[in-house]
């Protein structure tokens, strides 16, 4: 089907008024060896570049197209106004490291293997950026990789890499300059690795088709914005969400995940020195906290603006495949959580919003509304560039989805998160999300019974997830059909209850994790 699609792009009207033009200039038939050659050579030419713009932790609220109202952020807005915003876009794993993996393989998890922050991504292991430069592309990988917490060196796929080991800092970081030289670079990570970006994409490269993958550090913890939007969100009340104090119907440990490192009583990555603080008046740190998130993306989104510049002063604009992305979302006092793992809602969606106008016409945006995640994101991107499909993955290309919608297009999907020992503030969690409802279960991790209650939501009539259904009798018929539906998207992503394999949960725990990898 893949292949079809690819014809069919091929048969935009652009390629064919190019075929035309090739023909007509060479005219007669002695010629027209000759026109083809050339038209297969202005096809060779027309392959997008695609640009990978990838922050780390940013909401799916936090551009303005997702519904921010305080953060305002015109350039990433302006990519799905003259692109396509993909509205309901999820990550199958919220975890810095295994979402990364998905995203370059199309993987699953489980399959990758990458299911922690302290994995490396196999070194034999398919990704889309190794099938473009196979294809001829010119690849780089400018920022935070993150995937082998002290590995700085260049990773296969990729020309050109820079990256830095573990989390890298807001100022001032050491970058290892494809595994040539390490250096400081002084200033403000986002502006630095925008400066480049800049660099890379400014090289002569004859006419061959480029990759270009940013890994942003911002909005991840700890938050420190550049000193210019240090006070850019100083007059707005930022007050814990009303679910906070919605937790009766909730499963247990997410009560006794308030006062720990992952919950609104707990220090907030350092914005409260005193911790746990239950006080109604400690919402001020809580309010510094987001404050400073907001101020980490103010400068991305000044990123985006400065890239989207420079790709239209080179010609380049409308044959790239512009993409910005997070890996993961991060809960802001919902359900009384900071940080990610778990399967409710600011957890799992990730902004994604996608220019190319080989795809949708700027005159035409589109929003796409039906569940895509972060595994069709490998699939979509080599679709666009006309190159080979990975083989035997679980994502599937949104090409089609968005240039005439697919009826066929998924319902329901499996989402996947392991308990670490080293943050054991979430459980295992296996749940299944379709349009209407999401279930949600915490499995021991031995095949043992679970020992913490099941989730429910309607999420149609209850986006926010304030009510837990699971306790309603009058909605077990539900239940029942979604344990069904788990089992079925757990297989199709080639698991099943037997092969499922996780770590023994030990518990909801108070102690902060190691200094070195917070
Ligand atoms: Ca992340």
């Amino acid at each position: 089907m893949q292949q079809h699609e690819r014809q069919e792009l091929d048969c935009t009207p652009l390629s064919r008024r190019s075929f035309m033009r090739g023909s007509l200039a060479f005219g007669a038939a002695p010629s027209l060896l000759a026109a083809g050659a050339t038209a297969r050579a202005r096809r060779r030419d027309r392959r997008p570049n695609v640009l990978f713009i990838l922050t780390d932790d940013q909401r799916s609220d936090a551009i303005g197209l997702g519904g921010s109202r305080r953060l305002k952020t015109p350039h990433i807005d302006r990519l799905g106004r003259e692109g396509i915003h993909f509205k309901n876009t999820f990550c199958t794993t919220s975890l810095c490291s295994p979402s990364r993996a998905t995203i370059l393989s199309g993987l699953y998890a489980h399959a990758h293997g990458v299911v922690n922050n302290f994995t490396e991504y196999p070194t034999d292991l398919q990704s889309f950026p190794l099938v473009l430069q196979s294809q001829g592309y010119d690849t780089a990988y400018v920022g935070k990789w993150h995937m082998g917490e002290e590995n700085d060196e260049p990773r296969p796929g990729f020309n050109w890499f820079v990256t830095h080991k573990g989390q890298g800092k807001y100022f001032d970081t050491e970058f290892n300059f494809n595994g040539r030289r390490r250096e400081v670079v002084e200033g403000y990570y986002t502006h630095v690795v925008t400066d480049m970006a800049e660099e890379w994409l400014s090289r002569s490269r004859d006419d061959k088709p480029w990759l270009l993958m940013i890994g942003h550090k911002a909005p991840h913890s700890f938050y420190y914005p550049e000193p210019k939007y240090e006070h850019a969100f100083d007059d707005v009340r930022i007050p814990y969400p009303e679910t906070a104090f919605m937790l009766d119907d909730k499963p247990a440990w997410i009560k006794d995940r308030l006062r720990t490192w992952h919950g609104i009583y707990g220090p907030l990555f350092d914005w409260r020195k005193e911790f746990p603080d239950d006080r109604p008046e400690a919402v001020k740190d809580f309010e510094a906290m987001t404050r400073a998130y907001w101020g980490t993306l103010i400068s991305v989104d000044d990123s985006v603006g400065r890239l989207y510049r420079l790709l239209e002063e080179r010609g380049e604009l409308d044959n790239t495949v512009f993409v910005f992305m997070s890996d993961n979302g991060i809960l802001n006092g919902e359900h009384g959580m900071v940080d990610k793992r778990t399967m409710h809602e600011p957890s799992i969606r990730v902004p994604l919003v996608v220019r190319y106008p080989g795809l949708t016409p700027p005159e035409k945006p589109k929003v796409i509304e039906e569940q895509v995640l972060t595994t069709d994101m490998a699939p979509s991107i080599l679709e666009l560039c006309g190159a080979p499909p990975l083989k035997d993955i679980h994502g599937r290309s949104w090409v089609r989805l968005v240039q005439r919608g697919d009826r066929g297009w998924r319902k329901s999907w499996f989402y996947h998160y392991n308990y670490e020992k080293q943050f054991p503030y979430t459980p295992n969690v296996r749940g299944v999300r379709t349009d209407t409802w999401k279930y949600v279960h915490y499995p021991h991790g031995d095949g043992s019974p679970d020992r913490h209650m099941a989730e429910l939501y309607n999420i149609e009539f209850d986006p926010e997830e304030r009510y837990n259904l699971i306790g309603n009798p009058k909605y077990a018929g539900v239940v029942k059909e979604l344990k069904a539906e788990l089992a079925r998207t757990m297989k199709q992503a080639g698991l099943t209850q037997a092969t499922d394999k996780m770590p023994l949960d030990e518990g909801i725990k108070s102690e902060l994790p190691e200094e070195s990898i917070r």
